[in-house]
């Protein structure tokens, strides 16, 4: 028996379920990209308000594999939601999601979708890599192969950009009102860097329509939810919690946030309700997360895989680390924070350290290590750019990023492989892996300007410092090399 509309009166009191009849809910948002990340956050917010608004349901769109359309879909869009820490645990059925389409599958459908008046808002998590942008500058790369594509082939894109200028050229034609744009990725400045890749998508293939798309909403927002992949040991759990089967839930801890700059011409639901806070400008609360919650977590990822621990948790009590990555927060990246009045930063560090503890989440060094091209640059290097411009020190943010190095470079300590998850993973192989001189090593990544940009690519003191640090990891190892720079 599986979990749906019809076995819901059976399961266990404890269990939370909707407070509105699914059935009734119909679609006002577009999520392109739907994880495991939106299922535990944006649609959970939206879960709590549908009972008042039935008119916000998600239509879940994946824009690579059928996996989620085939596990949902058959559930009537439901899944379990388990929030769990040390202190106990709690299961939510969520309904928010209605539909459920798979772009490559079916292109047409979605942007019909998309550009359903009904439609008002398109939001986003498709991860870093998913603007085609050049990380460094925050342009559209314009060689990139899937823009190529799309440029080419208007109604059968692959790529979100694609999508969003398609589904916007029709609404231009049929005299429909652009919908708001809202991205939910963990880049600084979200909403400026969707607009950018957009409109000059929008320029290259039409000047009229990139007027029609310069007037679009694409308001900035920062997300925090930690949720690791669903493993099929989670699965089992919840079959034995719920009484039926659940081909997809969600694992996640108690801790959310969202702040949302507050530009929605045609509406949207009302967030603030289930939590959400709505600001005039994001990028101060955007850039604290981004520089103390994912700054960490890579630094923890990269030397956590490589000292042998498989998840954030297990690297937290590697002798050394939790020193290490308070340091990291408090000394180096705190005072690059422009002020954040009524924020006390020494408890969200505190907070921050509690949740990466969290022994009940199995979050796997391996999954935050993925796209480290894409995500270091907002994560650590914006961070040693502000340093080095202040004349400051930054040897763990440096360490951060030599461990990267290390790992990407796609060897372990023992010599194995590593499964190296990356955009550039076989442009980073062919720079680095027949190399093993420190040094030399450091100097081919940074021949990587669209990561480092030309600056930091060619700065003198940050070379010395990899180097340094790189050294270390390759003759001491990632544990022993953490306790040092944890002193
Ligand atoms: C993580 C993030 O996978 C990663 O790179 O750092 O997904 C992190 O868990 C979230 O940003 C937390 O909000």
């Amino acid at each position: 028996m599986r979990l749906s509309r019809l076995t819901l009166d059976r399961l266990p009191e404890i269990v939370k379920q909707p407070d509105y009849d699914p059935a009734r809910v119909t679609v006002g948002i577009v999520h392109l990209g739907i994880g495991a990340f939106h299922r535990a956050h944006q649609a959970v917010f939206t879960d709590a308000i549908l009972a008042g608004d039935p008119a916000w349901g998600i239509s879940g769109v994946s824009l690579r594999s059928p996996d989620t359309r085939d596990a949902l879909q058959p559930q009537d869009g439901l899944y379990t939601l388990k929030i769990q820490d040390g202190e106990g645990e709690q299961l939510q059925v969520i309904g928010s999601v209605v539909e459920l389409l798979c772009a490559p599958e079916d292109p047409e459908a979605v942007i019909a979708r998309m550009a359903d008046p009904a439609t008002r808002i398109v939001s986003l998590t498709i991860t870093e890599k998913g603007y085609c942008h050049n990380p460094a500058t925050g342009a559209l790369d314009e060689a990139h192969p899937d823009i190529i594509h799309d440029l080419g082939n208007p109604r059968q894109p692959r790529s979100a950009i694609g999508f969003i200028v398609e589904a916007l050229a029709r609404r231009a034609k049929a005299g429909v009102a652009p919908f708001t744009l809202l991205t939910c990725d963990n880049l600084p400045s979200n909403g400026h860097v969707l607009k950018r890749v957009v409109s000059r998508f929008a320029e290259l293939r039409d000047p009229v329509l990139a007027e029609f798309v310069r007037g679009v909403a694409s308001p900035s927002t920062m997300v925090d939810r930690i949720v690791p992949a669903t493993t099929d040991s989670d699965r089992q759990a919840i079959a034995a919690s719920l009484g039926v089967d659940d081909a997809w839930p969600i694992m996640t801890e108690p801790f959310q946030q969202w702040v949302i700059e507050d530009d929605f011409p045609l509406g949207r639901p009302a967030w603030e309700r289930s939590g959400a806070v709505f600001v005039d400008n994001v990028a101060v609360f955007e850039m604290m997360k981004l520089r103390l919650l994912n700054g960490s977590h890579s630094t923890l990822a990269y030397l956590g895989y490589l000292a042998g621990a498989e998840t954030v948790a297990e690297a937290m009590v590697l002798p050394g680390m939790e020193k290490l990555i308070e340091g990291l927060m408090r000394e180096e990246a705190t005072p690059t924070l422009p002020p954040l009045p009524g924020f006390d930063l020494g408890d969200y560090r505190a907070d921050l350290l509690r949740r990466f503890r969290n022994p009940k989440l199995r979050h796997r060094t391996w999954q935050i290590a993925m796209d480290g091209s894409q995500k270091l640059p907002q994560r650590l290097l914006g961070t040693i750019r502000d340093r080095l411009t202040a004349g400051a020190g930054y040897e763990r943010l440096a360490l951060g990023v030599a461990a990267w190095m290390r790992y990407a470079r796609g060897l372990d300590e023992q010599g194995r492989e590593i499964d190296v998850r990356d955009p550039h993973a076989a442009r980073i192989a062919g720079l680095v892996r027949e190399i093993d001189e420190p040094a030399q090593i450091v100097d081919a990544f940074l021949t990587m300007q669209d990561v480092f940009g030309a600056d930091l690519a060619t700065s003198h003191p940050f070379r010395l410092a990899l180097v340094k640090a790189l050294t270390q990891l390759f003759e001491e190892g990632s544990a022993r090399t953490l306790c040092a720079y944890a002193q």
